[in-house]
């Protein structure tokens, strides 16, 4: 019985996608550049069954995401029945990018299991399709994704220790979320009267940022970073009727980083998805006092470091 594991790690978009130029295909509007999180981990093994089975944590699940990119996979390749296991180190379905692991993970497995000789263009490719957050899960350190008017071009723009950036990440809530990415995002494109901006601006934030990470100027990143993220949830608060991933304890967490900045003098930016967690860009050396101030605040479940982790591999 052919089988593989692989392991891949969510990613952290520093300047972010929301919405899609092409939705058969995936493909986003705008380019995008993020971070591997090394310290989060989803781990897949493929094997040939009987009939196809998926477990998540020894559970049996239905996802109508998988089973339509399964199917889509076998319309190109010969696959046999399939027994998928999958595991997290971190909550699933609520901002933390579960997608983008699971379907980078389960294609550099299906592609080890069955021999399909994928390049890391192609496997980033698949990974797309399944979810598009997940075509930068492939290549691993600092990651650029670029749409064309058919595909999209995934790079590594640095290996994962090339910048002084760690990232703490702060669980505000353990629910799953209250709208999927994907309908959010159609939502906002249709309804927010901000898209158009959006799509000008995110352009030019992907250029900025792309040239302060080769100079290694992490506080111009880092304010790039923050303006993406507060831009799309803006874009998002714009919809009609308004969307809205943060909680309270988001609220506390990004005027804690703001006073962190303003008050303390370091250099540290917030980041959030499509979610209530916050993610806090900070220096290395910095990454521990600034956990103790985000662990303290009421409503942060908890918190944990994050260096930039390596790309979807088989294990
Ligand atoms: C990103 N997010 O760039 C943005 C920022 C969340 C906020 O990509 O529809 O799961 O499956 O392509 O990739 C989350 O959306 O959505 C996402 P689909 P995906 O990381």
């Amino acid at each position: 019985m052919r089988h593989a594991t692989a392991i891949a790690h969510p990613n952290l978009a520093l300047v972010k996608y929301w919405g899609k130029q092409n939705l058969k295909e995936n493909i986003p509007s705008t380019p995008s550049v993020s971070i591997s999180l090394g310290e989060m981990t989803t781990r897949s093994t493929v094997r040939e069954a009987d009939e196809d089975l998926f477990l998540f944590d020894g559970k049996a699940i239905d996802d109508l995401k998988i089973t339509n990119w399964l199917e889509w996979l076998r319309s190109e390749f010969s696959l046999p029945p399939l027994r998928i296991e999958s595991a997290s180190n971190f909550p699933i379905q609520s901002g933390l990018a579960s997608s983008a692991a699971a379907f980078a993970c389960l294609i550099t497995a299906i592609d080890g299991a069955f021999a399909l000789s994928l390049d890391l263009q192609q496997k980033s490719t698949w990974a797309r399709r399944g979810s598009a957050s997940a075509a930068r899960s492939i290549p691993g350190g600092w990651v650029t994704l670029e749409p064309t008017e058919v595909t999209t071009i995934c790079k590594q723009l640095l290996p994962p220790e090339s910048v002084d950036i760690g990232v703490i990440v702060a669980i505000t809530s353990t629910e799953r979320k209250h709208t999927p990415s994907t309908e959010g995002m159609l939502h906002t494109q249709h309804t927010s009267p901000l898209y158009d901006d959006w799509i000008i601006k995110t352009h030019e934030d992907f250029d900025n940022a792309v040239s302060s990470i080769r100079r290694g100027d992490t506080t111009t990143l880092g304010a790039i970073a923050e303006s993406s993220c507060k831009r799309m949830h803006k874009l998002m608060r714009h919809a009609d009727p308004p969307l809205n991933y943060w909680n309270e304890t988001t609220l506390r967490c990004i005027e804690c980083v703001e006073q962190l900045r303003n008050k303390n003098e370091l250099n540290v930016h917030f980041s959030i998805d499509a979610g209530p967690q916050v993610k806090v860009l900070s220096r290395q050396s910095e990454l521990a006092e600034v956990k103790q101030h985000i662990e303290s605040l009421p409503g942060v479940i908890n918190s944990f470091i994050s260096g930039i982790g390596g790309g979807a591999r088989l294990i």
